[in-house]
């Protein structure tokens, strides 16, 4: 087990990582997009080089808005608290709607307000005639729940608290897939004992497959055989034996848009592929590689980098993200505080339940 100091950095980087992905893929955000060329990353990042303190900051999205409710619910409760978390979703969207909120998930919002609250699972199980968000924002919100979870180092804590983090805004199937997917990420990156450069991406993959597989076939009538992101895991492992790192291509085979089928198998394989150098994106940092990359897939860039982010803080912890980075991104001071305070649970006694309501 890393020791206490280096735990905490990891906790911290987790949700910094989380908010400087936001904030610097924000720049790029665009459904559009095949991928973004490496110049015009660079020119963001000399950007920041150029500013001062007092210049103002890149500005965070609806991805680090929902994930600083999420830290703030589970540290406030010490535990996860339904109405509590929909409540602070739904004051956070009418203090500040302009963050770039899905087009969708504001009508579960605006329901939650006029019902007072009664039900806060069924806004969400009515979007789309029932089917349920399957958008990428479960998933971009919920490093918290990882770092909420690992005290109790149990899988089926994480899957819970995931599950019903998720539900209060996306009841499809493969948005909840996806949130129990990243978080599991961040999981496995913050369990690590190892250098970091020794991480085994291919276990790291296996061990995914692992968790999601059963959960894939659960979800399925027995009769049919839908595994959408064990497929994509299976390629991933296929794409890192031959170090396929094209993102043009990589978008097409994984995705780059808001579903988050096509979102968070791209950032978990952004984060595992620049383990190793990338052609054409001269970064020497893994934790700076990880994310830049994952911007240079192109689409859903904020959240696909927030999601890289996240998973490559657990691993790298806080020291390996840019000072610049940490200094002109919006919010990264409350993060370091959301994450102490989360550290502070986990350092509190185990064995006791992951949620309340
Ligand atoms: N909204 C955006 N980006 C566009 C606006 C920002 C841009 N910079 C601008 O100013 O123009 N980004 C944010 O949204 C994503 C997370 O979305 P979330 O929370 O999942 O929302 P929602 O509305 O539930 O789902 C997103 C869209 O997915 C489609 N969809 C979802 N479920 C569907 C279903 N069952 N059937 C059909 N379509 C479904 C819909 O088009 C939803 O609107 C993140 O990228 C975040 O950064
Ligand atoms: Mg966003
Ligand atoms: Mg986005």
């Amino acid at each position: 087990m890393a020791d206490s100091a280096t735990m905490l950095s990891r906790f911290r980087a987790t949700l910094v990582g989380a908010v400087v992905g936001d904030c610097i893929g924000a720049n790029f955000e665009d459904r559009w997009l095949p991928f973004v060329p490496w110049n015009d990353i660079k020119k963001v990042l000399q950007h920041m080089e150029s500013l001062s303190p007092g210049d103002d900051e890149l500005p965070f999205t609806d991805d680090t808005a929902m994930t600083r409710s999420v830290a703030s619910s589970l540290t406030e409760h010490g535990a996860f608290h339904s109405r509590d978390m929909a409540e602070r979703f739904t004051s956070e969207y009418f203090r500040e709607p302009g963050r770039g909120y899905g087009r969708a998930v504001t009508v579960v919002f605006k329901k939650l307000k006029e019902s007072n609250f009664s039900d806060v699972y069924k806004p969400a199980s009515e979007q789309f005639n029932g089917s349920g968000s399957y958008g990428n924002g479960g998933a971009m919100r919920i490093s918290p729940v990882a770092l909420f979870a690992k005290k109790y180092n149990s899988f089926e804590v994480l899957k819970d608290v995931c599950e019903k983090t998720t539900k209060l805004t996306h009841s499809n199937k493969n948005g909840i897939l996806g949130a129990v997917l990243q978080a599991s990420a961040v999981d496995l990156a913050l369990s690590n004992q190892g250098p970091p450069a020794d991480l085994n991406v291919d276990h790291f993959v296996d061990k995914l497959i692992a968790r999601i597989q059963p959960l894939e076939n659960e979800a399925t009538e027995k009769s049919e055989t839908m595994q959408p992101y064990t497929d994509k895991l299976l390629k991933m492992k296929e794409f890192l034996k031959t170090g396929k790192s094209n993102s043009e291509q990589i978008a097409e085979d994984l995705g780059n848009d808001v579903s988050a089928l096509d979102s968070v198998p791209t950032a978990i394989y952004s984060f595992l592929r620049a383990q190793e150098s990338i052609e054409g994106l001269p970064v020497k940092v893994p934790f700076e590689r990880a994310v830049l990359y994952a911007i240079t897939m192109g689409g859903d860039t904020d959240t696909i980098a927030s999601m890289t982010g996240a998973i490559a803080g657990a691993l790298y912890g806080l020291e390996n993200i840019p000072t610049t980075w940490q200094i002109f991104c919006e919010g990264v001071p409350d993060a370091i505080k959301q994450a102490d305070e989360l550290f502070k649970l986990y350092k509190k006694a185990e064995g006791q339940s992951g949620s309340t309501a």
